[in-house]
């Protein structure tokens, strides 16, 4: 699972998760190891609530909510877009529209999810503890994310909740 290896979350961006940048080539050399590999993209209208709490990024149709130009996204099997609505944040990746991802995810066979991507406490938390109340093993990839940290501390907190939860850092 990537999440959000997007322009907007990388130094430049309308977002910039410090170091953003830095998991790209971690991710582009672990893709090989996996069954399947899906990214995700925060893809915001407009508008929308979220952005009362967040500068705008991610936009649809816009550059920053494209995949950072580094990512090797010829080896992605599939793209899902996710924060689609006007309404809510859209954090994690099981929020998705597109379609029932655990029950996606389960019909292939796959019971162990393993997240890499940004931003460590918001959508790769919120991806992960979905991954694990619907009863997939989850692993997150302590090189291959990164956070915001806004109020210093919210990462660790976010990795204590994830651990909590019976998420493996690996
Ligand atoms: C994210 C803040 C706002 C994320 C998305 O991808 O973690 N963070 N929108
Ligand atoms: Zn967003």
């Amino acid at each position: 699972m990537i999440i959000d290896v997007q322009n907007d979350f990388c130094p430049g961006g309308a977002l910039p998760v410090p170091d953003g940048d830095k998991v790209v080539p971690v991710i582009n050399d672990l893709m090989d190891e996996f069954d399947l590999v899906i990214a995700t993209r925060d893809c915001h209208p407009e508008q929308t609530v979220h952005f009362e709490k967040w500068p705008v990024h991610c936009v649809r149709n816009t550059k920053g909510a494209e995949f950072h130009p580094g990512l090797d996204t010829s080896k992605i099997d599939k793209v899902i877009s996710k924060g689609t609505g006007n309404k809510d944040d859209g954090y994690s990746a099981f929020e998705t529209e597109e379609l029932d991802l655990a029950a996606y995810l389960k019909e292939k066979g796959i019971n162990e999810l393993y997240f890499t991507g940004l931003a460590t406490e918001y959508c790769v938390k919120a991806s992960a503890l979905d991954a694990a109340k619907n009863g997939f093993k989850t692993y997150v990839v302590s090189d291959a994310v990164k956070g915001i940290d806004v109020n210093p501390g919210d990462i660790k907190r976010a990795v204590e909740e994830m651990k909590k939860a019976g998420i493996k850092f690996m």
